[in-house]
């Protein structure tokens, strides 16, 4: 009879998990036993850089992963990037290891007490098998709960269950596939297709799960169908539309205020794949203008409940798209045929500081045009918005619940996941050190990835905060006496220092085969301006 470990490789690679991040213990080492030819274990040297890198991996590749974290600790390290992959809703499936029964109710070293506890609410399934036969089913829960829920899950498992015989029913559940529909009825569907028809000046707003659940084209052929402007919507952590599309208006601003304001003189705004809506500033306000309706499609059962207003459809927002397309005529415009809007040229920059505008227009100018961007910068929104022209499915990812520390790991993660595009992490000086040790396994695995490290020497986000909230006299703000070349060779990448926009961009023009790190010092900007 085969064991619980063997059943549960099996599992895993049936279902397509072969490739673990992980940062393994003692509890977690009878597990990785005995894998079998064909698995990958990505080592990260903390597990906030491993959560992010798989997080990166999963978005690219489109498919579930496994995590593979120590018990209490480690687990309690991932949790901050965990809330980024719940934004996301990245199907993670981290599993660690436990302490032997008999040791957990004693406290001995290692054990997790209460492993549920400690991962709930960011996990929207967690659990511990309450024998060992049942390791094999539980694992399977836990990868269906992530894939079904799109949200990450958590399974504890104690270090001796894995060589036990799983007995005769343990096998039944390798096999097993669950799947999943979310197309409207046909009552919806007509109410739907009513709605925006009977609208006299509908507006779109996109939110990530376009670009995740791949709608980024088919948005197009909606928006250009009914002629409507499309923004994305507030908070975003993925890019669900063309930016320099003569109907995109933007990210929407994350203040509840500034978002009605933006909807002024739109009978309907049609939302699809967002939440309603991940505001960030406070700025009080009514949530629509007089006179307009709100309409959200999403699969995300809770994003439809905690809505604070609207009508909600719960269904795959890409059978309503495909309806839409299917039963509506045309608007009058002759918007398909205009071109993509050009950019402005750059900001220049003052004391040997390149302006960030610079820098992302040597990126926009030098690398190809299916380049994959993980940005983590906080104060330079505005001028990446400005600058930059994005025009593919999965060329932008951010971190979605705002938790830093993604961005670098993620870099890394994209990368392993999509072999076959240039990917660039656009990182801050802030942001960096949250995730740096993802250098190291870009280095060990020869990830090719370049990281540009916008240097201005403070928090800036923070500082503009700081203004915002009336309190300009908070320490803590800045980050000087940093030397990301040097951190960077010490972890194994080669890096260098680029002190002009022509060096960046002699340097972005030559393609890489593994990780390097370009450090730019920049000036200090506001995410809005
Ligand atoms: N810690 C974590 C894990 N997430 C956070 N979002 C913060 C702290 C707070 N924070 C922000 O929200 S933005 C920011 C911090 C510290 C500054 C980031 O600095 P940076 O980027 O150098 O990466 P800018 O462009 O200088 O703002
Ligand atoms: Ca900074």
């Amino acid at each position: 009879m085969p064991s619980v470990r063997h059943l549960v490789h099996e599992l895993l690679e049936r279902r397509g998990l072969t490739t673990i991040f992980g940062n393994p213990g003692s509890n977690e080492l009878p597990f990785l036993a005995e894998l079998p030819a064909g698995f990958r274990y990505v080592l990260g040297l903390h597990e906030g850089a491993v959560v992010s890198m798989a997080d990166g991996y999963a978005q690219a590749t489109g498919r579930p992963v496994l995590v593979n974290l120590h018990a209490a600790s480690g687990s309690g390290n991932g949790l901050g990037a965990l809330t980024n992959a719940v934004a996301a809703r990245t199907p993670l499936v981290v599993m660690a290891g436990q302490q032997v029964r008999p040791a957990i109710g004693l406290e001995a070293n290692l054990a997790n007490v209460d492993p549920g506890a400690l991962m709930r609410p960011l996990v929207g399934w967690a659990g511990e098998p309450a024998c060992a036969e049942d390791v094999p089913r539980a694992m399977a829960q836990a990868l269906f709960e992530a894939e079904l829920q799109r949200r990450p899950t958590y399974l504890s498992v104690p270090y001796d269950d894995w060589a036990v015989d799983a007995g005769d029913n343990a096998a039944a559940v390798v096999g097993r596939s669950v799947r999943r529909a979310g197309v409207p009825d046909d009552e919806q569907a007509h109410w739907l297709v009513e709605q925006v028809a009977a609208a006299e000046n509908p507006l779109l707003v996109l939110g990530g799960d376009v670009d995740t659940q791949g709608l980024f084209d088919r948005a197009v052929d909606l928006a250009e169908l009914l002629a409507a402007p499309v923004w994305a919507a507030p908070s975003q952590f993925r890019l669900p539309f063309p930016n320099r599309h003569p109907l995109f208006r933007g990210v929407l601003p994350a203040g509840i205020a500034p978002v009605s304001a933006a909807f002024e003189g739109h009978d309907l705004v049609l939302v699809l794949g967002a939440p309603v809506f991940r505001y960030h500033e406070h700025q009080p306000g009514p949530f629509l203008p007089a006179g307009t309706r709100l309409i959200q499609v999403t699969d995300d059962a809770s994003a439809a409940a905690r809505a604070p207003m609207g009508e909600a459809l719960v269904a795959e927002p890409g059978a309503a798209i495909d309806l839409l397309l299917k039963q509506l005529d045309p608007r009058n415009s002759d918007i398909a045929g205009a071109g993509h809007t050009a950019p402005p040229s750059p900001r220049t920059g003052e004391g040997g500081r390149l302006h960030p505008e610079e820098v992302f227009a040597a990126l926009r100018d030098q690398q190809p045009a299916d380049t994959a961007y993980v940005v983590e910068s906080t104060s330079t929104t505005s001028s990446w918005w400005r600058q930059m022209d994005l025009r593919r499915p999965g060329s932008y990812y951010f971190p979605a619940a705002g938790g830093l520390g993604y961005g670098l790991p993620a870099s890394v993660g994209v990368a392993l996941g999509h072999p076959d595009r240039p990917v660039v992490g656009v990182i801050g000086d802030g942001s960096a050190n949250y995730g740096i040790t993802a250098l190291w396994t870009a280095a060990q695995e020869r990830v090719p990835v370049t990281i540009v490290l916008l240097r201005n020497g403070t928090y800036g986000a923070l500082r503009w905060f700081s203004d915002l909230l009336g309190t300009p006299d908070v320490p803590g703000l800045d980050v000087p006496g940093l030397d990301f070349t040097r951190i960077a060779e010490g972890y194994g990448v080669p890096a260098v220092h680029a002190a002009s926009a022509e060096e960046l961009r002699s340097i972005l023009a030559t393609p890489t085969d593994g990780p390097r790190l370009v450090q730019v010092d920049t000036t200090v900007t506001a995410p809005n301006a």
